[in-house]
C-alpha cells in the first residue's frame, strides 16, 4: 500500500462526504435519540464520546474499511512484535514494551529486551526510594529537595508535562524544575531559584549529542562544582538518563549513576523510560508504575478490539475525516483540568512530528494531507480567548474537549461549573445558533427593525463543528499513562493510513546544520557577508546592536 487516495474506501468516502456537506448534526441527534449510545466507548477507564461528529454509521463503516485497507491489524502487529518499522532508521518501535505489565516477552533482533527493561526499572526504583527517603544525600550531607530535568524536545517534554499533570501526587519538601531551552535565561533562573547542596540534576539525553543539553548541563555542572568546592561533588548531585555510555564517561558523569534506554524508544515516545525518572522521583516509583500500567492497558484494548470499537482507531479516523475530506487541517486539544496544562504542547510533538511528513513508504509523495496542526490551552481559559474563532470563524476546527468527573480539590461547585463549561462548549459547536433562534432573541431583548436588522448577523453560529470529550473518572497515574497511550496510538494509525514513517524526525535536521555556520558568523566581530541577504541583515544588526551597548 502506498497511495491511500486509491484505496477503494477513500473514494467511497470522498462520494459520501459529498452526500453529507448540508447534513447538520443537530438533524442527525434530532433523529437518533440513541446516538450517544451508538457514539460513544468505553475503553481502559476512559469514555470517548464521538457523537458529536459530522457522521453517520455508514460513515464509520467506510471509515474502518480504510483502515482494513490500509492494512492496519497487521501493522499494529508488527509494531508491537518489535519489526523495524521505523525503516528510515532501521529500528524497531517498541515504546510498548517499556509499559508491557503481562509476562509475554518482546524480542528485537531474536532477544527479549524485557530483562533488561525490568532490570533498569528496578535501579530506578531503588534510586528514587533512596532519594526520597532521604538515603541518597547531596555532598555535604543535606537531603536533595530539588530535581532539575536538563533535556530538550523528547526528553524534556513528557516530564514536564506528566510531572505537572501528577503534581497532586509529588512528594512534600520535593520540587521539580526542567530546562530546555538554549536561551540561558531558563537555566539562569532555575539555579538562582535552587540550592546547590539539596539539588540533583538529570541529564536527560537519548544521543547525549543535543548542544542546547550538554549546554545546559555544563553550566549546571560548572556552577555545582564551584559552588560546592568539590569536582567529587558531581557524584551526588548528577545522573544520567542516555542510550550512550561513552558520551556519559566523557561528559564526567560516573556509569554508575546512569540510567539506560535503547534505540527502540523514540524520543517522544520515551517517558515510560528512565527519561521518566523525574517523574518518577516525584511522584514514587509505585505511581509511576501505575502510569505503565494505564499505558498497557490502552496497549492490550488497541491490539484486542476490534476496529469499530477501537478507541485510538476511531479518533485517528475521525482526525483524518476531517483532515482528508473537510479540509480542516487543525486539531485543538482542550483540556478541562488544569493539570493537563501542558498536554497540548506534548501532543503537538507527539503529533505534528511523527506525522509531519509528506513522502510515502516508498519515498514517493503523499497524494493527501498528512499531520495536523495541533493546539491547544486548558478550558476554561481558553473560552475567553481564541474559541470566538472556533465558535464564529470561517474554518472548522476539529477539538477534543477532557475532563475528570472527579476533582482533585473539591472546593464547593467549582468543579460542577468547569464541567458545565466543558460541555456547553461542546453543545454549542455542535448546535450554533440558528437566524430564527438568534432573532428571537434579540426581540426578547427588546431590538426590532434596523437595530435588529444589523446586529442579528453577528449573533448566528453556524454550529456543526466536530468535538470528541474524553472523559475520566480523575486524572490519576494509571489515568494519564491510559490518556498519553491513546494518542500515541492515534497518531500511529494516521501515519499507517497516510503509509508515512511515524517514527523519524529529519525535518529538525537542516536548521541544526545551518545553524553552526550562524553561530561562527555571530561570533565573529567583522560584518558578514556569507550568507543570503535576510540572514546576513540579521546577523549584522545584532552586531550593531552589541557594538552599541
Ligand atoms: C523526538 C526527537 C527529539 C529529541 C530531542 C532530544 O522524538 O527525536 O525531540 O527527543 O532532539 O534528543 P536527545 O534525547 O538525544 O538529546
Amino acid at each position: 500500500m502506498s497511495d491511500c487516495t486509491q484505496l477503494p474506501a477513500w473514494k467511497a468516502l470522498k462520494a459520501h462526504k459529498k452526500q453529507l456537506a448540508s447534513t447538520t448534526m443537530r438533524a442527525l441527534f434530532k433523529a437518533d435519540p440513541k446516538r450517544f449510545e451508538r457514539f460513544s466507548l468505553n475503553a481502559a477507564g476512559l469514555l470517548l464520546d464521538y457523537s458529536k461528529n459530522i457522521i453517520t454509521p455508514d460513515s464509520l463503516t467506510l471509515l474502518t474499511d480504510l483502515a482494513r485497507e490500509a492494512k492496519l491489524k497487521r501493522a499494529i502487529k508488527a509494531m508491537f512484535s518489535g519489526e523495524k518499522i521505523n525503516f528510515t532508521e532501521q529500528r524497531a518501535v517498541l515504546h510498548t514494551a517499556l509499559r508491557n505489565r503481562s509476562d509475554q516477552p518482546v524480542y528485537v533482533d531474536g532477544v527479549d529486551v524485557m530483562p533488561e527493561i525490568h532490570s533498569v526499572l528496578a535501579r530506578m526504583g531503588k534510586f528514587t526510594r533512596a532519594v526520597r527517603n532521604g538515603k541518597w544525600r547531596g555532598h555535604t550531607g543535606k537531603r536533595i529537595t530539588d530535581i532539575v530535568n536538563i533535556g530538550i524536545g523528547g526528553s524534556d517534554l513528557g516530564p514536564v508535562m506528566a510531572s505537572l499533570a501528577l503534581s497532586p501526587y509529588w512528594q512534600k519538601g520535593l520540587n521539580a524544575h526542567f530546562v530546555s531551552n538554549v536561551d540561558p535565561s531558563q537555566i539562569s533562573d532555575t539555579l538562582s531559584r535552587i540550592d546547590p547542596e539539596t539539588s540533583l540534576f538529570i541529564i536527560a539525553s537519548k544521543s547525549f549529542g543535543t548542544p542546547e543539553t550538554l549546554l545546559n548541563a555544563k553550566i549546571a555542572r560548572n556552577w555545582l562544582v564551584k559552588a560546592l568546592k568539590s569536582e567529587s561533588a558531581v557524584a551526588q548531585h548528577f545522573v544520567a538518563v542516555s542510550t550512550n555510555t561513552e558520551k556519559v564517561r566523557a561528559f564526567g558523569i560516573d556509569t554508575a549513576n546512569m540510567f539506560e534506554f535503547w534505540d527502540w524508544v523514540g524520543g517522544r515516545y520515551s517517558v515510560w523510560s528512565a527519561v521518566g525518572l523525574s517523574v518518577a522521583l516525584m511522584i514514587g516509583m509505585d505511581n509511576f508504575e501505575a502510569m505503565l500500567a494505564g499505558a498497557h492497558a490502552m496497549d492490550e484494548h488497541f491490539q484486542s478490539a476490534p476496529l469499530a470499537k477501537n478507541m485510538p482507531v476511531i479518533m485517528a479516523l475521525l482526525g483524518i475525516w476531517y483532515n482528508d475530506f473537510w479540509d480542516a487541517h487543525t486539531q485543538a486539544i482542550l483540556p478541562y483540568d488544569q493539570y493537563l496544562a501542558r498536554f497540548p504542547a506534548y501532543l503537538q510533538q507527539l503529533d505534528m512530528e511523527s506525522n509531519g511528513k509528506r513522502v510515502t513508504h516508498v519515498g514517493k509523495p503523499v497524494r493527501c494531507n498528512t499531520g495536523a496542526v495541533v493546539w491547544g490551552e486548558p478550558g476554561t481559559n481558553g473560552q475567553h480567548a481564541f474559541y470566538q474563532l472556533i465558535h464564529q470563524g470561517t474554518r472548522m476546527v476539529p477539538a477534543d474537549f477532557l475532563a475528570a468527573a472527579v476533582p482533585q480539590h473539591p472546593i464547593a461547585q467549582q468543579h460542577a461549573v468547569l464541567l458545565s463549561n466543558c460541555f456547553a462548549q461542546s453543545k454549542a459547536l455542535m448546535q450554533g445558533k440558528t437566524r430564527s433562534e438568534a432573532r428571537a432573541e434579540l426581540v426578547q431583548a427588546g431590538l426590532k427593525g434596523s437595530e435588529l436588522e444589523a446586529l442579528l448577523p453577528h449573533k448566528i453560529f453556524p454550529g456543526n463543528r466536530p468535538t470528541n470529550t474524553l472523559l475520566y473518572r480523575k486524572l490519576d497515574p494509571h489515568t494519564l499513562g491510559t490518556l498519553i497511550a491513546l494518542y500515541e496510538h492515534k497518531v500511529f494509525v494516521q501515519g499507517v493510513i497516510w503509509d508515512i514513517n511515524s517514527f523519524d524526525q529529519w525535518g529538525v535536521e537542516l536548521g541544526k546544520q545551518l545553524a553552526g555556520g550562524i553561530e561562527t558568523a555571530l561570533l565573529d566581530p567583522q560584518p558578514t557577508s556569507a550568507h543570503d541577504a535576510s540572514t546576513n541583515g540579521l546577523i549584522n544588526a545584532c552586531k550593531n546592536w552589541e557594538d552599541s551597548q
